[in-house]
């Protein structure tokens, strides 16, 4: 009989715009995999799956931005279903390791913190679409909101802003209280990482946060500290 796969791993990185996600995303899959030598599959919402690629495509260029802030809830969690059913899940169950460039807490901080959604109603979405597949690590990268706008805005010049690229200054000051607030809630699964500093800063902690919350996924190397902060 073949060994049963071991257990799969859901990594995913949360913050404002431009923290430097999908920096470090790449960065720490590159880590796992040479560490670990086991897959590691690296996806995004919205988007990941090719019909809710389609719906990020509508969303992000502001679709659905008139009908407010439980409409676009809505289209984030049907994206978020087929992703999960058709990436997240079959790759979870195979074993793999899976880091997902913003996920539910994505859904809480932008529609719920910062769109005025109410809270109870972002759970009960979060219940219906994600059930137990919750992330056993989220990393959220944390920075003062003018300075993530600055990076986002230096990089889509041509461009120019998306969605909630445009919104004002209180809105994105509102999200990063909120994924602020959710660390608090949620300490086991989430840690809180400085972002305003360079990226192999911000790398290097993010690898010992996950070699201290995740020991059984990345064994230390001798000298290695161990990190059990934030
Ligand atoms: N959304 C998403 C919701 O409203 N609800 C939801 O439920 C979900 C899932 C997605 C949008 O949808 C919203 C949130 C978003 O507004 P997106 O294009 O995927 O849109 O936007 P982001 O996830 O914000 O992605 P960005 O690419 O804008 O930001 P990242 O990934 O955080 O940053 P990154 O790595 O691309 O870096 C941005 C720039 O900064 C540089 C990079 O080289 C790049 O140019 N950089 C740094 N510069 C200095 N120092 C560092 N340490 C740096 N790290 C990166």
């Amino acid at each position: 009989m073949r060994p049963a796969p071991p257990r799969g791993v859901f990594i995913t990185f949360e913050g404002g715009e431009g923290a430097g996600k999908s920096t470090q995303l790449g960065r720490l899959a590159r880590h796992l995999q040479e560490r670990t030598g086991r897959t590691v599959v690296t996806t995004r919402e919205p988007g990941g799956s090719p019909r809710a690629e389609e719906i990020r495509t509508a969303l992000l260029a502001g679709v659905a931005k008139r009908y407010g802030s439980f409409a676009e809830a809505l289209l984030f969690t049907a994206a978020r279903i087929d992703h999960l059913d058709r990436l997240i899940r079959p790759a979870l169950r195979r074993g793999e390791i899976v880091i997902c460039d913003r996920f539910a807490d994505s859904t809480r901080a932008y529609q719920g913190a910062a769109g005025g959604l109410e809270a109870r109603t972002v759970r009960a979405l979060e219940r219906v679409a994600v059930g137990e597949t919750r992330p056993d690590l989220t990393l959220i990268l944390d920075l003062p909101p003018e300075t993530g706008l600055a990076r986002a805005r230096a990089r889509s010049s041509e461009t120019g802003p998306d969605r909630f690229e445009a919104e004002a200054l209180d809105f994105h000051a509102r999200l990063r209280a909120g994924f602020r607030a959710i660390a608090e809630a949620e300490p086991e699964r989430c840690a809180v990482i400085d972002a305003d500093r360079g990226a192999d800063a911000v790398e290097a902690e993010i690898r010992a946060v996950v070699a201290a919350r995740l020991p059984d996924l990345v064994p230390a190397e001798p000298g290695e500290g161990r990190h059990n902060a934030a």
